[in-house]
Order: structure tokens, then sequence, then C-alpha cells
């Protein structure tokens, strides 16, 4: 820090500088974050000094944060969800098992997750003292229930089951691990990060969320596909005792326990996610996931044209494209400014179509495509 302060257009200017070092998102075609609504913006700053971490002081952020809840549990079949907002899916995930641990109060506890989970599962295992265990996949990339049923033993605590994996947007049979789940006396945590404002907007309809019984928690993050800031994802229960099984008493605080894994924490977002739920609805939100599935139908027919497969017929809004050498084509991209992922398992190079993207937009990125894949162009 400098001794003296500096003029605040100079301040702002340094970070307009700063910030040009970012990638804008109409070039980044790997993120599962956007843009988010300027409802939502103008909301987060509204509410940005509100801390939850003292939700005596700040009530009305408070019984926000117990609406957006009730509206996320109603849209996922449990109206009466008990839960709060995160600061992401990684610590949605890691409070699901931490609380599914606590009340198994088994000495060796493993959860059994399927191979596509989501790295936050294996810091959770770490921080939790949890081994974890990863069952196989079928050949559409879903976890395969029988590789769950092997791997469950005496000192399994819970299952997770992925609602939009990271890789490739796939939906897992959760009514089938909910029957093991049930008849193991299991908890059951769907990680629905990504897909939970999602698939409720689908065409087709998936059996993935508390309507199924046996299901105990779920994350879902309005930071990804709910178009709200950031830090906002929610860690829904079924149960109270969930809850209540992450309670830590904060004696010299007004409110006189807490159940988060984070003390201080924002209630911005949670306004945000609210401004944005209620702005929207469901109807609002059927027209951003149409409108992005309608966009990776545009690629899938672009892909089929050049004569690239893809890794599964697309679940989600999120479409992997089998190339030869993945890495090098998305070095290749990087080159022309374009932000792709990879991944490994199938090999291929993957889209995720976030609200930020345009036909315009993914026209210009499919020419840039065939140039660097050498497709001729029609
Ligand atoms: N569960 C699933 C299924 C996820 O896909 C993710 C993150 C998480 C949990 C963890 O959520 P947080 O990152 O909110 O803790 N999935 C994205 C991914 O790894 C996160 C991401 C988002 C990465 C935007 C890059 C990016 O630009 O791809």
């Amino acid at each position: 820090m400098d001794e003296t302060g500096t003029a605040e257009s100079k301040v702002l200017n340094i970070l307009h500088n700063i910030k040009e070092k970012d990638v804008p998102f109409e070039r980044v075609l790997s993120s599962m974050c956007t843009m988010p609504h300027p409802l939502a913006v103008k909301a987060h700053t509204e509410f940005i000094e509100t801390n939850l971490g003292d939700p005596t002081v700040f009530s009305g952020t408070k019984e926000l944060e117990g609406r957006v809840i009730t509206m996320l549990g109603s849209l996922l079949h449990a109206p009466n969800a008990h839960g709060y907002v995160t600061a992401g899916g990684t610590e949605s995930n890691i409070q699901a098992l931490r609380a599914a641990r606590n009340l198994s109060g088994k000495a060796h506890p493993n959860v059994v997750i399927p191979e596509s989970a989501h790295f936050s599962f294996d810091k959770a295992a770490d921080v939790l003292g949890i081994e974890l265990r990863k069952a196989s996949l079928d050949e559409e990339f879903r976890v395969d229930p029988a590789s769950v049923e092997v791997l469950t033993d005496k000192n399994t605590i819970a299952l997770v089951g992925i609602a939009g994996t990271t890789g490739l947007g796939q939906i897992d049979p959760i009514d089938v691990l909910a029957e093991i789940a049930l008849s193991h006396d299991l908890f059951l945590h769907v990680d629905a990060a990504f897909g939970g404002l999602v698939i409720p907007f689908l065409d087709k309809e998936y059996s993935f969320d508390f309507k199924v019984q046996g299901v105990s928690s779920m994350t879902v993050d309005p930071h990804k596909m709910g178009t709200s800031t950031i830090p906002s994802s929610a860690l829904l229960f079924r149960d109270r005792a969930c809850l209540d099984a992450l309670t830590t008493s904060t004696p010299y605080l007004a409110s006189r326990a807490q159940h988060t894994l984070a003390g201080t924490r924002t209630g911005a977002s949670i306004a945000a996610t609210y401004a944005v739920f209620k702005y929207l609805g469901r109807s609002g939100y059927k027209r951003i996931v149409t409108r992005c599935m309608k966009l990776v139908s545009m690629i899938e027919q672009e892909a089929a044209v050049m004569g690239i497969p893809l890794a599964i017929q697309p679940v989600t809004n999120v479409i992997a494209l089998r190339v030869n050498s993945p890495e090098e084509v998305a070095f290749r991209l990087k080159e022309r400014n374009w932000y792709v992922s990879t991944i490994f398992e199938p090999k291929a190079l993957r889209l995720v179509v976030m609200p930020h993207l345009t036909e315009e937009i993914l026209n210009t990125f499919l020419d840039d495509l065939k140039d660097v894949l050498g497709v001729a162009k029609c």
C-alpha cells in the first residue's frame, strides 16, 4: 500500500485497464457462469454491506434468504426444504457430506460418488476425512448403479448422484440411486449445481429432484444458469435434522448458533438471486433454457455437417465434440481468442452454451473451428 492515497479517477482507470486482461464472455465457451442479469446486479449493489454472519442485525436479508430457499425448494419439489445460500457448489457439496457424516456417527465413513463427479467432492473428502469411492459410468456417461451397489458397504454413509455433470451435462439415474439409498438406509445427495436451474425447464422430464423419495439433499447454483451474481449456490435438505447436524454454537452473537461453513457472508448475492427469480419467474427461465438448447442444436447440426461425432447426444446445454486432439484444437482456438475446455474421458472439446452466447457469436466460432480443423466451409 502506498503512503498516500490515489485520486478516484486514477484508481478506476487502473481497474479498467487491468480488467481488459480478462476475457470477455463473448469469447468464452468453457464457463458454467455467465453475465449476471442486470436486475441481479442492481439488487446486489443495494445489499452490498449486508452480512448474514449476523442474521439478527440483518434480519430483513435473512428473510430474503428464506424466501430464496423456499422458491428453490418449491421448484425442486420440496416446498418445505431447509437450507441456506452458500458461496458456491463446492461449499454446498462439502456441507451436504458433512451433514451425512455427522448424522451417521460412523468412525470410518465412505461415500460413493460417480467417476464424473466434480472435484469439489475430492476437497470435501479431504476436509471431512471421508473415503471416496468412485463408481464407473455406463456408455452414456451416467453412473452405473451396479457399480454403486458393489462399492457400498457397512461404512458407506452416503451416495451422490449428479444432475448435470460438469463434463457433459449428463443426468444420473437419480431414481435408481434413490432405490439403492433407501434399501441400505443411506443419505443421497444430488449435485444439481449446474442442472438444477436447467432440468426443470427442459422439454423432456427427468426424475432428478426431491420428487424422488430417497433424495436427502441437493446443491443448486443460481450463479451458474440462474444468472445471479457470484457467490450464490444453495444447499437444500429435505429434513430439518440435516441442517441441525451442521450446527455450531456462537455464544457471543445475538443469534446463538450457525449451520453455515462461512462466518461472515454476503447477503448481496442472495438479494440478487431473489430479484432475478422474482423477475424472471419459471417462464423466464424456460425462455433462457429453450434459447440455450436451440443454440446447442445449431452446434449439433454444424458438427454433423463437419463430420464431427458427439460424445453423447446433448441432454442439457453442454455439447462435447469428439475431435482427434482436443488439447491441440483448444490451443489453436485460443490463438484466435476463443476459450473452450477439453475433457479426457471421453476425449472431446467441451462447449458450455450459456446465456451470454448468441447465434452470431457461435457462427463466428464455428467458422474458426472449421478453419482450425481444416474442414471445407460450405
Ligand atoms: N458441482 C458441479 C456439477 C459443478 O459443475 C461445479 C462447478 C461445482 C459443483 C462446484 O461449484 P463452484 O465452482 O460454484 O464451487 N463447475 C464449473 C466447472 O468446474 C465451475 C466453473 C465455472 C469453472 C466457471 C470455470 C468457469 O469459468 O467447470
